[in-house]
């Protein structure tokens, strides 16, 4: 049985931490810190990502001793099912933009009950911007209502995605979306899954893809691009899981389901290949 969570209190305490956190990150940025890379070489970690990770599992447990954690760093817990308050945590999201560039990286937290979105924040450190909502209550940035998402032409839209999909890679056949970049306005690519979308939630872009996101990269951002009316699903257009990788493709309705049915779906019809990201 889930016990009853105040709310409004967790969203409190998570903007004081998520605050405290980006002035810890920040001035980091005076001080030396070590690199490592994960997965692959491009798939960085420092000492920061780890250390802001504790940071916020100690205040949690030491807070909420019933709920769980999600960290991408692995500090927090083993979770295998959906039940009760989860916390889904990316300390830094953008590491790689963190080593090289100091900014365009973000802390993300979605918090979920049984399955269900309830809080989410995307804190844009060195801009001290930051998305948040609670679940029914509106999508804001710092203290300002954002405004629903508005629905454009293709022609007149840009959409986020990394060069990497459009050029030679095992995941997705380029020629899915290099027609579109023709159609469209223009591309942008920030290096953030989370500034991506929250970007999208604040109606900055009117869509992102990503082929290869993880449950900490993308809860947040989903509850806010859905807080504010747009659409979020694998790109294949089936339902995020949350205890999974996923291909990730979200946007405003209209753009989702212009780029679903005239892209996307004929793309696969042809039989270009789509792979998600927990195959090789
Ligand atoms: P991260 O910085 O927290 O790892 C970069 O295109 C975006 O994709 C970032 O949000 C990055 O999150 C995310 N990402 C997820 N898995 C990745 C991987 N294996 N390699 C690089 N970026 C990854
Ligand atoms: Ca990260």
């Amino acid at each position: 049985m889930t016990q009853q969570t105040n709310w409004n209190r967790v969203y409190d305490d998570t903007i004081k931490w998520i605050k405290e956190a980006g002035e810890e990150i920040m001035s980091s940025f005076t001080t030396s810190f070590n690199i490592e890379s994960k997965s692959n070489p491009n798939d960085l970690v420092t000492d920061i990502d780890k250390q802001t990770e504790k940071f916020f599992i100690q205040k949690i447990k030491g807070t909420y001793p019933n709920h769980r954690i999600m960290g991408e760093e692995g500090f927090g817990d083993k979770i295998e099912d959906l039940d009760g308050v989860i916390w889904f945590l990316d300390p830094i999201d953008g590491t790689m933009n963190f080593v090289h560039q100091q900014t365009n990286f973000a802390i993300s937290i979605g918090i979920y009950e049984d399955g269900v979105g309830k809080l989410a924040f995307i804190y844009d450190v060195t801009k001290d911007e930051l998305y948040h909502c609670k679940k029914g209550s509106g999508l804001y940035l710092n203290d300002k209502k954002v405004k629903p998402l508005q629905s454009t032409n293709l022609s007149e839209s840009l959409l986020a995605i990394n060069a990497t999909w459009v050029t030679e890679n095992h995941r997705i056949d380029p020629r899915t979306f290099s027609p579109l970049l023709k159609k469209i306005r223009g591309t942008r690519s920030y290096g953030s899954a989370a500034i991506e979308m929250a970007f999208v939630a604040a109606g900055r872009l009117d869509g992102y893809v990503s082929l290869r996101l993880a449950p900490w990269d993308f809860a947040a951002g989903k509850m806010l691009i859905e807080e504010a009316g747009g659409i979020c699903t694998t790109v294949d257009n089936k339902e995020i899981d949350l205890l999974d990788k996923n291909t990730i493709f979200v946007g405003t309705p209209k753009f989702h389901s212009q780029v679903q049915k005239e892209y996307i779906q004929p793309a696969l019809d042809q039989n270009f290949y789509l792979r998600t990201p927990s195959t090789k």
